[in-house]
């Protein structure tokens, strides 16, 4: 293969060559220049049909997060790892643990650590260069101990970093331009401590801009997930969080509706039909309009559940939801869009895990309002049970994107965040890359230890 890619980079040099030489009307006899057929790969999900999202699904948080992935980042590689914090004379300084400095690790130390895939390592303000964004728990979590939130214009100089301390249990970061001045802020939704009494915690946007947290207090939750988009169709994204429950945290959806200015009004009513129970125990949230209403319509799943809940004058109303017929031991953990089967409409490509002890995609295809379970027909294998040795943590994949990752100009299903076997980087326990390769329309599983 080596020496095909030779011969044909010497082909092209001579015919480059060539043509400059035409350019200045050389009398030279002309000579008839090769020409190089490349086959045309069939490329099915082209990256641009993404720019083909509605108006209304370009507000989601989904779109432009996923828009802002192009590649993968380890951040346990990374100058970030996490932080240790040492402690003199009452102040505390946090320095950056890594893989350079881990052989000064002891377990009577303090440390934070990056939350295991919880990251976005991409141009956040917009000069050319990736930027690096992790929450970080204290290690062991403290239920009165804020995350430190890093921010890194690390591509550019990977020394430099600002530090916030903020929320208590981060679990989702989305992307969304709330002042609509071009530059996105970070959404995070956070779960709070993640023990018993399970507390619950606030929201907050961490601008890019002045490297500063913003809180909104008016609701407190479990909040695993969370979407943004514009709710209300004014042009200003709206927040929507989904509250798990606890001892002292009741099961509930709520909104916070942009007023601009980072002004923002709690909303609860626009949810009917919710129920505290344990069937309404949602964890993966997105915002996209599904049925072409140009009215963003609510995407929720939990354990062996998923749901589409229409818009309807305004409300999400439970009796109105459909379902997807998500097998009783899958938990949804990262959903995603795309028209795969050409109709217009688009479908929902599910990556699942079951009890964080498995991982895999799963397709679900819009047909006559219904959704249909069609893996099979897009994906050639799915479902990928962890380790045999107990002794080993699970495998389990955090988010799924959609990008291109290979570089060929189709949209490839790619894992992030892989969790597990695959996050400690020893010979006996490598970490992964994981992905679905798209060839010709199939999505190919792709591994690869790092
Ligand atoms: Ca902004
Ligand atoms: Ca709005
Ligand atoms: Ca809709
Ligand atoms: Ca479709």
């Amino acid at each position: 293969m080596k020496k095909v890619i030779f011969a044909l980079g010497v082909l092209l040099v001579f015919a480059c060559s060539k043509t400059s030489t035409t350019t200045t009307q050389s009398s030279q006899p002309s000579i008839s220049t090769p020409v190089i057929v490349t086959p045309t790969p069939n490329i099915v999900y082209s990256v641009k049909m993404l720019d083909s999202f509605s108006a209304i699904n370009k507000t989601t948080s989904w779109y432009l997060t996923n828009k802002a992935f192009s590649g993968n980042f380890y951040v346990d590689k990374s100058k970030f790892w996490g932080f240790e914090e040492v402690i003199s004379n009452n102040v505390s300084t946090y320095i950056p643990y890594n893989e350079g400095t881990s052989f000064s690790y002891s377990a009577s130390k303090t440390y934070y650590f990056q939350g295991n895939g919880l990251h976005l390592y991409s141009d956040l303000d917009g000069d050319g260069k990736k930027d690096l964004f992790a929450p970080y728990n204290r290690y062991p979590q403290m239920q009165l101990i804020p995350n430190i939130l890093m921010y890194s214009n690390y591509e550019l100089n990977e020394n430099s970093y600002n530090l916030e301390f903020g929320l208590k249990g981060a679990r989702k970061l989305a992307l969304s331009d709330f002042d609509k001045d071009g530059i996105n802020e970070i959404m995070i939704f956070s779960s709070g401590f993640d023990f018993a009494p399970f507390p619950g915690d606030s929201l907050g946007i961490y601008s890019v801009k002045n490297k500063k947290m913003r809180y909104l207090t008016d609701d407190i939750g479990y909040f695993h997930g969370g979407a943004v988009g514009d709710i209300n169709n004014d042009g200003l994204p709206d927040i929507l969080g989904y509250s798990g429950g606890s001892v002292v945290i009741p099961i509930h959806p709520m909104s916070y509706i942009n007023n601009g200015n980072f002004n923002f009004t709690l909303q609860k009513n626009i949810f009917q039909g919710f129920t505290s129970g344990s069937n309404d125990n949602f964890y993966s949230v997105e915002l996209m309009d599904l049925n072409k209403d140009g009215k963003l319509d609510l995407v929720l799943a939990g354990n062996g559940i998923g749901i589409v809940i229409p818009q309807t004058n305004g409300i999400y109303n439970r009796a109105n939801a459909i379902s997807l017929p998500v097998k009783s031991n899958q938990f949804p953990n990262s959903l995603n869009f795309l028209d795969l089967n050409g109709d217009g409409n688009l479908d929902i490509i599910s990556g699942y895990t079951v009890n964080y002890n498995n991982y895999g995609v799963a397709i679900y295809i819009y047909t006559n309002g219904q959704y249909v379970e069609k893996t099979s027909d897009y994906v050639d294998k799915s479902d990928f049970p962890g380790p045999v040795n107990a002794q080993l943590p699970s495998d389990w994949i955090m988010w799924y994107y959609l990008y291109d990752k290979d570089g060929d100009g189709a949209l490839d299903i790619v894992g992030d965040g892989v969790q597990g076997s695959g996050l400690t980087n020893s010979a006996s326990q490598p970490m992964k890359e994981i992905w679905w390769k798209n060839v010709s329309g199939k999505f190919i599983y792709t591994v690869k230890n790092l």
